[in-house]
Formats: structure tokens, C-alpha cells, sequence
């Protein structure tokens, strides 16, 4: 495999031997991608003999505990506190926005930061140092080529293996969406030849649906909604929906890739309702029209085809008719 990586990984490695205690972290609602970087980075460093914790904003997703055994992934609480401002290094993965960290980042004045993602980076100077890939498919993508090329480690154990290919096939939506590349399919390849097993990671991943989140889809697809084009479907979970089917905001997870699925659409949005004045919107698109500028118009941020926000101090209905007659301006105007 050849080597075309731009990146520059050296100013990583001089961070990390200067460095006793490192920090691993990602956004809040952490994903596959976040939650196998973290993983697979926390397995090197600790081979490195180096005092590590993997702290973040919320709990891990009863889904990826599968790759967290040995259970290294905390949920911060103010016990951290003190840990925190005492760290040399924290390294962050997937970030997207710093304030994804939620009240993690105010505790990191103290230590060198460093985020490595392949989000389009929002232009801020809270890292003191940013490794950014943009034509990444995943973070752990990028990771495995910091492994792969920079350190020229060719066999990777089970433990990496596993967490890198877990975090690009969450990403790439088990190699279907428009960023999977032949190079995404030759990772792949050489983390089963590492001794990763593909169907036992997809079906970890998606084959353990709970009853509650099933009778919530049900729910969704019963109330679906669409432009008079088709092109645009979009649908509401509310609390009462929660309660009524005992769901939590975990269990929406996929749904919004469900409702792009259907034949002529071509952007999907979901609102939930968080709290009374707290909606959070996911924006998803089949490739020909990009929804990250109108995530950002709304406050948050993403990918050109998968992106999101949280929108506070409105009420849902509020919300719902501005980001409606936002995506159906997008849809008028030419591609
Ligand atoms: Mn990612």
C-alpha cells in the first residue's frame, strides 16, 4: 500500500514522549468512530507506558460496549476535576466543535490539547495543536495510518484492530455511504487479516435493537413526512413518544439513515425534543444537495451529507418551521 498521507504526525509523537499523563476524549452522544479512536489509541499509549484515562461528556452507547471490556471508558463527573488540571496531554478525536466537550474543556487549560478529526474544522483556537483530515472517512482512518505508515506497525493487535474498524465502518455505514473509497475497503482488509471479524462488529453494532426502540420506529414511520416533490422527508420524536414506548435518545440512533433510504428522497431531517425548549435536529442527504450550511445556520455543524444541531431557547414547533422552510429553499435553488 502506497503512502499518500499529507499529515504530519511528528509534532504528535514529540507531544506524547514529553508526556506522563494523557487524556483521551470525543464529543458528547459518542460514537463508533470516537469510542473505537479513543479505544485504539488508549491501547497504544498504555503500551507505551504512559498513564491514560479515556473521560467523556456522556456515557458510552450500550452498543459499543462490546469493544470496552475491560471497561477504561469513564463518563465525566467532578471526581475528574482534579485529575484533569493536573494532565500533560489530552489528545481529542472527532470532535467537530470543542464545545462538543461539553464541561470537559473547561478543566484542559493546564495541559497541551491536541484534536485529531476529520470534521471540517470550526475555526477556533482552543487546540494547541490540529491534526485535521477533511477526505477522511473516519478519525480512526486517520489513526490507522498514524499505526500503519508513521510508526510502521504493519500487525496491529485484535483489541486496535477491532476498535480502528469499528470507528470506519460506523462512519462509512458499513461501507455503503458516499465516503467510502477503495483505500477505506484496503483498511478494512488489512485490519481481518489483524484478525478483526466484520459480522461479529455488524451485528454487535446493529443486530442488538431493543423492543423499545423498535416500537419507536414504528411510531416514526407511521408519521413521516414529505414534500409535495418527495424529495424532502422529515419527522418529530417528542417526549411523550419516549415515554409512551420507554425509549431513550439513544434508541433514535439510525432512523434519520432510514428515512433517506426511502426512493426519491433526497434530504431527511429528525427533531427531537430534548427538553421543552431544547430540539436537536439531524440532518442526513443522499449526496446531491450538502445540509452542513444549514446545520451551521442553526448553531451546529457536521459533514456535507450528515450534520446536526442543538437548538436551544425555542420551542419545537418553532424550530421545526424554520429548519422545514430552510431545506425547502435548499431544495429550490439549483445544484
Ligand atoms: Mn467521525
Amino acid at each position: 500500500m502506497s503512502n499518500n498521507c499529507h499529515i504530519s504526525w511528528s509534532k504528535l509523537d514529540q507531544l506524547i514522549l514529553k508526556a506522563d499523563t494523557i487524556l483521551l476524549s470525543t464529543h458528547i452522544h459518542s460514537d463508533g468512530d470516537g469510542i473505537g479512536s479513543e479505544l485504539a489509541f488508549y491501547q497504544y499509549l498504555v503500551d507505551l507506558g504512559k498513564e491514560c484515562r479515556i473521560i467523556n461528556p456522556s456515557e458510552i452507547p450500550n452498543k459499543l460496549k462490546f469493544l470496552d471490556s475491560c471497561n477504561k471508558v469513564e463518563t465525566f463527573n467532578s471526581v475528574h476535576v482534579n485529575w484533569l488540571n493536573n494532565v500533560d496531554l489530552s489528545i481529542i478525536f472527532d470532535i467537530g466543535d470543542y464545545k462538543r466537550l461539553k464541561e470537559i474543556s473547561n478543566y484542559l487549560h493546564n495541559s497541551k490539547t491536541v484534536s485529531i478529526d476529520h470534521h471540517p474544522s470550526k475555526s477556533c483556537n482552543f487546540f494547541d495543536y490540529k491534526i485535521i483530515d477533511s477526505n477522511s472517512p473516519a478519525t480512526g482512518f486517520m489513526l490507522w495510518e498514524y499505526f500503519y505508515y508513521h510508526l510502521n506497525m504493519k500487525e496491529l493487535s485484535k483489541n486496535i484492530s477491532d476498535a480502528l474498524y469499528t470507528a470506519l465502518a460506523t462512519d462509512t455505514g458499513f461501507f455503503r455511504y458516499s465516503n467510502t473509497t477503495a483505500k477505506s475497503h484496503t483498511v478494512a482488509a488489512h485490519l481481518i487479516g489483524c484478525g478483526t471479524n466484520p459480522y461479529e462488529i455488524y451485528s454487535q453494532v446493529h443486530e442488538q435493537r431493543n423492543h423499545s426502540q423498535v416500537k419507536l420506529l414504528a411510531k416514526v414511520i407511521q408519521n413521516l413526512e414529505f414534500s409535495d416533490d418527495g424529495k424532502f422527508s422529515w419527522f418529530t420524536i417528542t417526549q411523550n413518544m419516549l415515554n409512551e414506548c420507554d425509549a431513550i435518545l439513544e434508541d433514535v440512533d439510525g432512523f434519520t439513515n432510514f428515512s433517506r433510504s426511502i426512493n426519491g428522497v433526497e434530504i431527511a431531517v429528525m427533531f427531537v425534543e430534548v427538553d421543552k425548549h431544547t430540539t436537536r435536529i439531524n440532518f442526513r442527504s443522499k449526496g446531491q444537495y450538502s445540509i452542513n450550511d444549514i446545520a451551521i445556520r442553526l448553531g451546529g455543524g457536521g459533514h456535507q451529507f450528515a450534520a446536526g444541531a442543538l437548538v436551544k431557547e425555542r420551542d419545537l414547533q418553532e424550530v421545526k418551521l424554520n429548519t422545514i422552510s430552510l431545506v425547502k429553499q435548499k431544495l429550490s435553488e439549483k445544484k
